[in-house]
């Protein structure tokens, strides 16, 4: 799962993290670095706040794009402009091997080989894990960047994560 945030990320991160454990069937099983991160899309809003989560669950993956969307909202998430600031954004990058092309359920994000700021805090939690269109791990996927957004990288700051 990608989290990002540039509105109160402070705030609305650590909260968000809280909230994604509480979700039915669903636990949290890795949390990446934050990493700070230029705005793609629309240049003119604050640097996000970027991380990826690992997630086990036991819902369908669209039951656990609802629960996401709960959590935007109860974190005071507001649809505004299209690439816009955003108190917290969660979208899904895997879900195992599964592939969607609904159009509100892309699976893999379609963005995930293309920004930076999704793939390499993937890369960092979960090196090895296939990418199901290409049948290779994604750690091998890293040229196919073409946004570099990333501006620096902090330790991991989320619940119950010590390390960096
Ligand atoms: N999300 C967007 C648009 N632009 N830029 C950065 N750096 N990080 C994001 O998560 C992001 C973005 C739309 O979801
Ligand atoms: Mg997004
Ligand atoms: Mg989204």
């Amino acid at each position: 799962m990608a989290v990002g945030s540039n509105i109160h990320p402070e705030d609305r991160i650590p909260r968000c993290l809280d909230l994604l454990g509480t979700i039915p069937e669903t636990e949290v099983e890795a949390i990446s670095s934050w990493y700070r991160t230029r705005p793609w899309g629309l240049e003119t809003q604050p640097d996000f706040i970027n991380l990826v989560v690992g997630l086990g669950t036991g819902l369908s993956p669209r039951d656990l794009l609802r629960a996401t969307q709960a959590i935007e909202i109860r974190l005071g998430r507001v649809r505004e402009a299209i690439n816009g600031p955003r108190t917290i954004d969660l979208d899904i990058l895997l879900f195992g091997d599964w592939i969607s092309e609904e159009a509100d359920l892309r699976i893999p994000h379609p963005g995930l080989l293309l920004r930076d700021f999704m793939l390499i805090p993937l890369v960092e939690i979960a090196p090895d894990v296939p990418h199901p269109d290409r049948g290779r791990p994604v750690r091998e996927l890293t040229g196919e960047i073409r946004y570099r957004q990333i501006i620096e990288k902090r330790p991991g700051t989320g619940s119950g994560s010590g390390s960096g």
